[in-house]
């Protein structure tokens, strides 16, 4: 297995506190969202927010695909998901949404945008990716710190862990029918998502 050298080591657990202190930061920006949403705004647009940060396993192993030297400024320099938040929302309208507020926050800025839930992969796979960047002060200086945002609904969320760890399991490559049986489940998936939409919107409009 691929490993960081001790001196590597020392160095990435470092550059690994700072990414943590910047998710911590928006985290605390996407909690008082969600809170002011569910409490004050009747729009409950997020059901919860997950996060992690890479391990070191996981970034070694990721910058030896990448073809990279195991070092912590390699880390740093050539991944873009080390720090990963992932907002879990009712609907797929919600997922625009709350791009689109991502979008309007002072101190964080959109470095790329990739939309998987209206042009899924081949896979199947569907969800809202953003890579962003935030400010992080600390110890009189300042870094900007990218980090990986997903969006996507809890049918999204489930179909991909259970399709990542198929993934997992066959090392990458996933029999053709497991993999159809996947695409197909997807797009039943999507059509659920809809339907459940609509039903929500006529309780809504019965209520109003
Ligand atoms: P892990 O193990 O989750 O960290 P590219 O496709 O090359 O343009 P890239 O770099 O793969 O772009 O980024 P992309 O497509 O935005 O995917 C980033 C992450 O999204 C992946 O991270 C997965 O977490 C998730 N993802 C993307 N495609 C799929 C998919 O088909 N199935 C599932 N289950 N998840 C997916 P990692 O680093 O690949 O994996």
């Amino acid at each position: 297995m691929v490993k960081f050298s001790d001196e590597e080591f020392v160095k990435l657990r470092r550059v690994l506190a700072i990414y943590e202190w910047a998710m911590e930061a928006l985290l605390t920006k996407l909690n008082i969202v969600h809170e002011d949403l569910r409490e004050f705004q009747g729009k409950d647009a997020i059901d919860y927010i997950a996060s992690r940060i890479k391990t070191p396993e996981s970034i070694a192993k990721k910058l030896q695909n990448l073809g990279k030297e195991i070092t912590a400024a390699n880390a740093q320099n050539s991944l873009f998901d080390i720090a990963g938040i992932r907002i879990i929302c009712p609907f797929a309208k919600d997922i625009y949404f709350l791009a689109d507020i991502l979008r309007s926050m002072p101190d964080v800025n959109i470095l790329s945008e990739k939309d998987y839930v209206s042009s899924p992969k081949p896979s199947g796979y569907r969800s809202y990716h953003l890579i962003i960047e935030v400010p992080v002060f600390f110890s009189g200086k300042t870094e900007n710190i990218i980090v990986e945002i997903q969006i996507r609904t809890e049918a999204m969320n489930f179909w991909a862990t259970l399709e990542h760890k198929a993934r997992y399991k066959y090392s990458g490559d996933i029999p053709k029918h497991l993999s159809d049986e996947l695409v197909t489940i997807a797009d039943k998936i999507a059509e659920l998502d809809n339907r459940m939409f609509l039903i929500h919107e006529i309780i809504s409009l019965i209520n109003s």
